[in-house]
C-alpha cells in the first residue's frame, strides 16, 4: 500500500511470455529487496487472449488483465509501462507511452529496425524534458560481475582495451523440427540470433568498455530455411487451418559471426548463434587490456575472471573473483557472503534502477539512445553481411531526421 512517504508507482506490463515472466518476478521482488523511495504495485497485465491474459495475471502477481494496450497506455492510474512484447510492436507502444506521460521499460532489442529505434530515442528525449524516464532492458548490464568488470576497466586497472571477444551461444534451432515461431520471421523479431542475443554482447561490449563499435565486416547464415509451422504463437496458423503448406520460411538468421572496430582503438570480435550444440545460454566476454584482463561467463554468473599485468611474474595468473561481498554492486541487499545469485537477479536489479531514476529524477542507462547505438551495430551487421562482408561503419545516434525517416518507411 502507498504511504505518504513511500508513494506508488503505478506499473502496468504489455505481453506475459517469457520476459514478461522474468520482469513480474523482479516487479513482485524489488521493492521486498531494496530500500527505494517508491513502492512498485502491480496494476495490470495486458496481452492479446483475454482467457490467458487473466490466468498470467492470476499467475504473476497482477491485479488486473487488460487487452487493450491503447486504453492501457492512457490511464490516469498507471505511472508506467514496461514492454515485454516481440519487436514489431515496441515503437508504436513506447512512443503512445512516453507521449501520455508515463516511464517505459523496453526489453531489448529496442526495436526491430532503425528507423523505429530512432523514433523511439526522439520520443524518449521529448519525454525526458517533461520528466518523463525511458529505459532499454539490457539486463545482463545489472549482473554484478558485470558492472565490476566496467568498473575496473574504468579505473584503468586493465589499462588501454586492445580486444573485446564475445559470444552468445544457444542450441534450441538444432533441431529442424523444431517450429516456425515469432522469433524466426523477421517481420516480427526484426532479425534472429543477431538481434535476440548478437544484441546482449554488443551493448555489453559498449557499456564494459565505455568505447562504441564503429565499423563491422559480417557474415550471418540461416541453416535451416523451411521449419514446420507452429499451431499458435508464430501467427501463421490460420494459413495452416486453410490447408496452405504445412512448412513456412524463416527469414531470420541463424548465426552472425563479425569482426568490429571500436572508438577507443579496440578490436573486437562477436559470435551469436542459436546452432552451438550443447551450449543452451552461453554468454561469455572478455576484454585484454595493455595492463590486464577481465572476463565474465554466464554459466559461472557469480564469478569473473581478472588478470593482473602489473604484479610481479612469479605471482601473475588469472584471480576468480567471487562476486558476492557487500562491497560489490547491488549485494548488500542480498545473502551473506558466498550465497550466490542468479539469472533473475539481473531483472530486479533493472527494476531497482529504474525505480531510482525515476524517484530522482534521473536519466535510467541503457537509454532508449543506448538501445538505438545497438541497433545501429545490429543494421551495420546487416548491410555488411548482404554486401559479402564488406567493411561497414556503423552509423551516427544522431536523431535528428527520425520521424521523417519513419513516416517516409510506413
Ligand atoms: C532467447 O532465447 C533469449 O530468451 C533472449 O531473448 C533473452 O534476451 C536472453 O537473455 C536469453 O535468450
Amino acid at each position: 500500500m502507498s504511504t505518504p512517504d513511500r508513494p506508488d508507482l503505478r506499473v502496468a506490463m504489455i505481453g506475459h511470455a517469457f520476459m514478461g515472466t522474468a520482469h513480474s518476478q523482479a516487479w513482485r521482488t524489488v521493492n521486498r529487496v531494496f530500500d527505494l523511495p517508491l513502492r512498485a504495485r502491480m496494476v495490470a497485465v495486458c496481452g492479446r487472449d483475454a482467457d490467458r491474459t487473466k490466468a498470467a495475471a492470476s499467475r504473476l502477481g497482477w491485479d488486473e488483465a487488460v487487452t487493450d494496450w491503447r486504453a492501457l497506455v492512457e490511464r490516469d492510474d498507471i505511472d508506467l509501462i514496461d514492454i515485454c512484447t516481440p519487436g514489431d510492436s515496441h515503437a508504436e507502444i513506447a512512443v503512445a507511452a512516453l507521449a501520455a506521460g508515463k516511464h517505459v521499460l523496453c526489453e531489448k532489442p529496442l526495436a526491430n529496425t532503425v528507423a523505429e529505434a530512432r523514433l523511439m530515442a526522439t520520443a524518449a528525449a521529448d519525454a525526458r524534458a517533461r520528466g518523463v524516464r525511458a529505459m532499454c532492458g539490457f539486463n545482463y548490464r545489472r549482473v554484478p560481475g558485470v558492472v565490476l568488470m566496467r568498473q575496473l576497466v574504468d579505473a584503468g586497472r586493465i589499462g588501454t582495451v586492445r580486444h573485446v571477444r564475445a559470444v552468445y551461444l544457444q542450441d534450441w534451432l538444432g533441431d529442424p523440427q523444431f517450429p516456425l515461431t515469432w522469433r524466426l520471421r523477421r517481420e516480427r523479431a526484426g532479425s534472429g540470433a543477431l538481434g535476440d542475443v548478437g544484441s546482449h554482447i554488443v551493448d555489453l561490449a559498449q557499456y564494459v568498455t565505455g568505447q562504441s563499435v564503429t565499423g563491422v565486416s559480417a557474415l550471418t547464415e540461416t541453416f535451416v530455411r523451411r521449419r514446420p509451422l507452429a499451431s499458435r504463437s508464430s501467427g501463421l496458423a490460420a494459413v495452416a487451418a486453410a490447408g496452405a503448406p504445412q512448412f513456412g520460411d524463416v527469414t531470420v538468421d541463424d548465426a552472425a559471426l563479425f569482426t568490429a572496430r571500436m572508438s577507443g582503438g579496440a578490436v573486437a570480435s562477436f559470435e551469436a548463434t542459436r546452432f552451438a550444440t550443447g551450449r543452451k545460454n552461453g554468454l561469455r566476454i572478455e576484454v585484454n587490456g595493455e595492463l590486464g584482463s577481465v572476463a565474465f561467463d554466464l554459466e559461472r554468473l557469480n564469478e569473473i575472471e581478472f588478470y593482473d599485468a602489473t604484479g610481479p611474474g612469479t605471482e601473475q595468473g588469472f584471480t576468480r573473483i567471487l562476486v558476492t561481498e557487500p562491497e560489490h554492486p547491488y549485494l548488500t541487499a542480498w545473502w551473506p557472503p558466498g550465497h550466490l545469485i542468479g539469472y533473475e537477479h539481473s531483472f530486479t536489479h533493472e527494476m531497482r534502477d529504474l525505480i531510482d531514476a525515476v524517484a530522482t529524477g534521473t536519466d535510467p542507462r541503457p537509454s532508449f539512445e543506448d538501445g538505438l547505438r545497438v541497433q545501429l551495430v545490429l543494421d551495420a551487421v546487416q548491410q555488411s553481411a548482404n554486401a559479402g562482408s564488406a567493411w561497414t561503419a556503423v552509423e551516427s545516434p544522431s536523431t535528428s531526421n527520425a520521424r521523417s525517416n519513419y513516416v517516409h518507411r510506413m
